[in-house]
């Protein structure tokens, strides 16, 4: 399919904040524009989007003003956020601001996402009120979606909203984007149960889920794991039958613009007015909104350390700390803007003179030029957040420096520093460490720095703002596309037809049927699992046909195998492939195998299955199954998910494969699967008719070898490597007594209902008692 075809007409982006802050003074309004992050660089994507050649996809952005607006003046902001920024504002009350914002957004999330758990609240009226606002955005976007717009989520706030819309438009395309750390689990679950849940489920209501670094996808995706129970397969999810992909989109900034700016004569004016009040000072920049998470204080402390242990630098050094008022009212942020001022003061007055102040600092927002003009003097940048999303302040320095010159000092716990590998990097929590990179910058060779910067603007410039909304806008729409392929999937009259017909021209026919959940039913105990009459008969009808090879494929033991179908010209499979046995053969290996790692693994499913009434661990000669079918169903998905997370890390160096089921574990040897079992028969060239059917993600290895011309069934509806899928076993088993017939009747097409349920029962005029 041509791409351009994916991509969207409409893109509506919503996040927390709009792009602009509305301020009312005196009844009257005015428009200034948000700092942070996220508005700023979704500011610069979606205004070039707007005048570039040729143009892409319309826009509009929904979100909060950034302030409680009067009732009196909301239709005035309504019409002048519409008809100059394309926006759509939500409108929150002082209440609102207090428990969501405030409240849970920035006393529960913010912190504990932040690895500062000691910092986070967890109230009860705040989470109802995160939920409420959740559903605000929700109705404001219902009323303006179309069915054709991609849906772009930002951010915490709004983790619960994907669900929320995915519930009323189950089609929408829907991608969510989180612009700070997802923690891991052990810090996740500091949340309440009901909480944590609901804000995976949230978050799994939208096609693609981005971070900004792989870690972050990998703590995800074991939260995801461990509390709702979806195992991923190549960090794709399936979450009811809708594929959802998790990937990392990490962001970059506008960098043509920071340069372009960083060149023009008025920067280049502010720039020598700034240095000419620096003369003779090398300038350390500091630039940052007032948050614990940026590692403020940990930075004076850094420089305060270098003074020390540098008497040389005195009178020749100076720190421009700019830091931008944040999220002002929250007490944490007041303590810490108090102890930031008085820092600044003992440390300018130990160090500082008459001729020289050690620390300049602003509090305050400084226009684009002023900051730009900032990046670009400045001999250093010091960037130590303890925790950060990504950091785009140590981007738009580099983007600044049109010399090259400058060095970045930045912390290893900034997601840009996996991507920034050639600035010093620190760890901020040692300042003797900040001290040493400070006097290393400083003296610095120009050579050296710029063979550093070179290499990192050429990254920038190539991956940046605008290429990061493209990948992630075009993602979104392609795992849209390949979910609707999936649901084309399903094996409807004239599949059937196709196949039967293809069966019947056919003189040898290899069918490759998974006999676990396929063919023979699911029960508590899986010695109480036998074949029905029905399914012995069918198989009874279908091998004795000479021109058919049935092989049955299961995870089960030799010997239950042998009992079941040993009467049987059959061929079969056994535990997932370890065994093999080839029609009128005997059961052989598919290759040498270790079975020495069980001695290790049994304690620990022993352990697990000791702990829940009801599991049990069965043992087979390659494998260990723990089942926890006849267990409490809550208790028992709940174990098998820890499980499956204990012995993921268990067996990460050991050649063993960790298969999770239908509530149960199965741990057997690793290189073995249904796939290269069914090689053994694959690899005769002699068919000309080939059918796999597989019920879960063991036949998919099946489906993987299969050549070309095969035909390919999954029973149920998860995403698929089969060509076609049907609902359940009985449809297997349909089809299976329509190839008898198609045999038995060469030629005559079946009468099919239109519509309604799948049926297949006698044909008119067939033989009675046949097969019902
Ligand atoms: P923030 O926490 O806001 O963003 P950051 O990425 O550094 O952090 O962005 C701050 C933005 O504010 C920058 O664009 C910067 O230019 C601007 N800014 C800072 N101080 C300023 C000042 N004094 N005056 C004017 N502008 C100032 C969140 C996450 C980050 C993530 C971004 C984007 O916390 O980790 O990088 O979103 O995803």
């Amino acid at each position: 399919m041509d791409k351009t075809s994916l991509m969207p007409k409409r893109t509506v982006v919503v996040s927390n904040r709009l792009p602009f802050t509305v301020i009312q003074e005196n009844g009257a309004i005015q428009f200034k524009d948000s700092v942070g992050g996220v508005a700023t660089g979704l500011r610069s994507v979606l205004c070039s989007s707007q005048s570039s050649q040729p143009p892409q996809p319309e826009y509009v952005w929904v979100g909060w003003p950034g302030s409680a607006i009067n009732s009196g003046l909301q239709k005035e902001v309504q019409s002048k956020a519409f008809s100059e920024f394309h926006s759509y504002p939500v409108f929150l009350s002082e209440q609102d601001i207090e428990d969501f914002y405030q409240g849970f957004c920035n006393r529960t999330l913010w912190p504990l996402f932040h690895y500062f758990p000691s910092h986070a609240r967890y109230e009860e009226a705040q989470w109802l009120h995160y939920k409420k606002v959740n559903r605000f955005f929700s109705d404001a976007l219902l009323k303006i979606i179309k069915d054709d717009d991609v849906l772009w989520i930002h951010d915490y706030h709004l983790m619960l909203l994907p669900n929320l819309i995915r519930n009323e438009l189950p089609d929408l395309r829907i991608g969510f984007f989180l612009h700070i750390p997802f923690p891991q689990f052990e810090l996740f679950r500091l949340l309440p149960e009901g909480w944590r849940r609901e804000i995976l489920e949230g978050l799994l209501g939208a096609d693609l889920v981005g971070f900004h670094v792989h870690d972050y996808a990998r703590y995800f995706l074991r939260c995801v794991q461990r509390i709702l129970g979806h195992k991923h397969y190549m960090d794709q999810l399936t979450v009811d039958a809708r594929p959802v992909q998790v990937s990392t989109f990490p962001m970059g900034v506008d960098f043509q613009k920071f340069f372009v700016t960083a060149a023009s004569p008025e920067v280049k004016k502010e720039k020598e007015g700034l240095r000419k009040a620096m003369a003779n000072s090398k300038v350390v920049l500091s630039v940052d909104r007032q948050d614990y998470s940026k590692g403020i204080i940990h930075r004076l402390k850094g420089f305060e350390k270098m003074l020390e242990m540098n008497p040389e630098w005195h009178g020749r050094v100076s720190l421009v700390m700019v830091v931008v008022p944040s999220r002002i009212g929250i007490q944490d942020y007041e303590d810490m803007k108090k102890q930031i001022e008085e820092l600044i003061g003992r440390i300018n007055g130990k160090f500082g003179s008459l001729t020289w102040t050690p620390i300049v600092y602003q509090y305050r927002s400084v226009p684009f030029e002023t900051l730009v003009a900032l990046y670009a003097m400045s001999d250093v940048a010091l960037v130590t957040p303890l925790r950060d999303g990504m950091n785009l302040v140590a981007k738009e320095y580099l983007a600044s420096r049109t010399d090259e010159s400058g060095v970045l000092i930045l912390s290893e716990m900034a997601g840009a520093a996996k991507e920034l590998r050639e600035a010093v990097i620190i760890n901020p929590n040692d300042p003797s460490e900040i001290a040493g990179a400070l006097k290393m910058a400083l003296e610095m060779s120009l050579e050296e720095q710029v063979s550093r910067n070179r290499i990192m603007q050429k990254r920038l410039r190539r991956y940046d703002v605008a290429r990061w909304a493209h990948a992630f806008l075009n993602d979104v729409t392609s795992v849209r596309h390949s979910h609707e392929k999936f649901y084309g999937k399903l094996l409807g009259f004239s599949g059937e037809r196709h196949i039967l017909q293809q069966y019947s021209r056919s003189v040898r026919r290899l069918l490759l049927l998974d006999c676990d959940v396929t063919l023979v039913p699911y029960v508590k105990r899986p010695y109480l699992a036998r074949p029905s009459e029905e399914l012995l008969k069918i198989l009874h009808k279908l091998t004795v046909n000479s021109k058919n090879e049935v092989v049955l494929v299961s995870g089960r033991d030799r010997s239950t195998l042998q009992t079941w179908f040993g009467s049987l010209p059959v061929g079969l499979v056994a535990e997932h492939g370890v065994w093999i046995k080839q029609r009128h053969q005997d059961w052989s290996l598919i290759r040498p195998l270790e079975s020495d790692w069980k001695r290790k693994m049994r304690p620990l499913l022993e352990a697990y299955a000791d702990r829940l009434t009801g599991a049990f661990v069965e043992e087979k000669e390659f494998s260990l199954v723990w089942h926890c079918r006849a267990a409490d169903e809550r208790e028992g998905i709940r174990a098998a998910r820890e499980l499956t997370d204990d012995l993921l890390a268990f067996t990460a160096n050991m050649d063993v494969q960790i298969l999770p089921g239908n509530r149960i574990v199965e741990v057997r040897c690793g290189g073995v699967n249904k796939g290269i079992a069914a090689q053994q028969w694959l690899s005769r060239s002699d068919f000309d008719f080939i059918l796999a059917v597989g019920d879960d993600k063991t036949g998919e290895d099946m489906f993987m070898v299969l050549p070309e011309r095969a035909n390919s069934i999954r029973v149920g509806m998860p995403a698929t490597k089969a060509q076609f899928t049907l609902h359940k076993r009985e449809d297997v088993l349909g089809l299976l007594k329509q190839f008898i017939r198609e045999e038995e009747f060469k030629g005559e097409t079946l009468p099919r209902p239109e519509e309604g349920p799948r049926l297949y029962g006698k044909r008119p005029g067939s033989v009675p008692g046949a097969l019902a």
